[in-house]
């Protein structure tokens, strides 16, 4: 007989499990839906991830091993059914991978049995998160994330290092790890997000180049590179895609998101921006497009953010932030967006790639300046109170 406790919790836990979930009728935009609950939260981790269900060891049923936040997950489509790789944060700080599995990607979604155990390849590597997974058209599914060491070149206690680790799997099971990524003129690199196809023959990563581990410095922005073996990864060279600029939402910095969706107008990115504010960094979604030939090469980007953090997705461990590294985009056209939540909790946005493509294609350039933002603002007034003078 187990502690009566266990038993109270199992069903809420089955309770949260079973939830259905609907889309928020208080939200629109006509870009996408919201739904009311989150996709993944904490509460989602089983409780054999946290208990010690041993009566003997365990008499007052506590947790053992705690689960802090569930957030940054990439994400897959599979036979059907929807993964997540969820980055689920341990009470101890340490970041680890789960899958989480859904029949219809909003809600249902339930952890396998164990998180991931990656191949220890490593010994320097302190904390794993954010991975960002590939359906490469070479038959692999590969797995980019932060690999992240202490500094020890500084006497700074919190010093870090970032780097992108490479795993590939191609059942989400049996994962063999790959050389982490270099990048010969970057120091550092965080999401860094892996290309679905070949380009000029040789595997293509975005990157984003960065001078520490949390200030990207002369980094302008998101980068691409090339490089020929997958198996020991190397950049020389980055150009420059989507970049940071000057009083805008990547003023501080910005970085890859989802793996590009490819559409019949270009590649859509989904990404996220990072500006500095009295209250902290703020983190919003956006998105642009890149050439289908040359997909290095921005050929859209909308004004402002796509997603941005509202109501109680504002607060959480890491304020003012939403952040996505996975979208699943259905062989329907439907399109699932799914971004953290203040470093805490997983949502989704549901979208189709022509509302994307009609998005990033339409949506007017940012002009940088207030004075002609508001003229861009006084052209659709004008041209909304002419319909509406012809309606009358
Ligand atoms: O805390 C917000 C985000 O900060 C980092 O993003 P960036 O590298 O752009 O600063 C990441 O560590 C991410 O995990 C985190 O959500």
């Amino acid at each position: 007989m187990l502690h009566k406790k266990y038993y109270e919790e199992l069903k809420k836990y089955e309770a949260l499990i079973n939830r259905k979930n609907q889309v928020d009728p208080d939200f629109y935009n006509g870009v996408y839906d919201k739904y009311i609950y989150p996709v993944l939260t904490r509460e989602h981790i089983p409780l054999t991830w946290q208990y010690d269900l041993n009566p003997e060891t365990n008499p007052y049923f506590m947790k053992r091993l705690g689960v802090n936040a569930v957030m940054n997950s990439g994400a897959i489509e599979l036979n059907g059914k929807f993964y997540l790789i969820a980055r689920i944060e341990g009470d101890d700080r340490k970041s680890f991978f789960g899958v989480a599995e859904s029949d219809n990607g909003v809600d249902g979604f339930q952890f396998w049995d164990y998180p991931i155990l990656l191949p220890d390849t490593c010994p320097e590597e302190t904390n794993v998160y954010d991975m960002r997974l590939t359906k490469h058209e070479d038959g692999y599914i590969y797995g980019v994330f932060c690999s992240e060491s202490k500094d020890t070149s500084v006497n700074d206690l919190s010093a870090a290092v970032a780097a992108a680790g490479i795993v590939r799997t191609k059942d989400l099971k049996i994962w063999e790890r790959l050389p982490n990524l270099v990048t010969l003129n970057s120091p550092q690199q965080r999401n860094v997000v892996l290309h679905p196809e070949f380009v000029n023959g040789k595997y293509a990563f975005y990157t984003r180049p960065m001078d520490d581990f949390i200030e990207t410095g002369s980094g302008g922005g998101i980068g691409f590179g090339l490089c020929d073996d997958i198996t020991h990864a190397v950049i020389d060279e980055e150009k420059m895609t989507s970049l940071r600029k000057y009083h805008t939402i990547t003023e501080t910095k910005n970085g890859a998101g989802a793996v590009p969706i490819k559409t019949e107008k270009g590649w859509i990115h989904i990404a996220h921006g990072v500006r500095n504010t009295a209250a902290g960094l703020r983190y919003v979604i956006y998105a642009f497009a890149t050439d289908l030939e040359d997909p290095s090469k921005v050929i859209a980007e909308p004004s402002g953010l796509l997603i941005g953090p509202r109501g109680g997705e504002r607060v959480g461990d890491v304020s003012n932030v939403v952040f996505t590294n996975g979208a699943i985009a259905r062989e329907n056209g439907d399109v699932y967006i799914y971004y953290a939540a203040s470093d805490t909790r997983m949502h989704v946005a549901v979208t189709t790639i022509d509302k994307l493509i009609d998005y990033v294609f339409h949506t007017p350039e940012d002009p940088l300046r207030s004075v002609e933002c508001v003229a861009q603002r006084c052209e659709l007034i004008r041209n909304n109170l002419e319909i509406l003078k012809k309606e009358a």
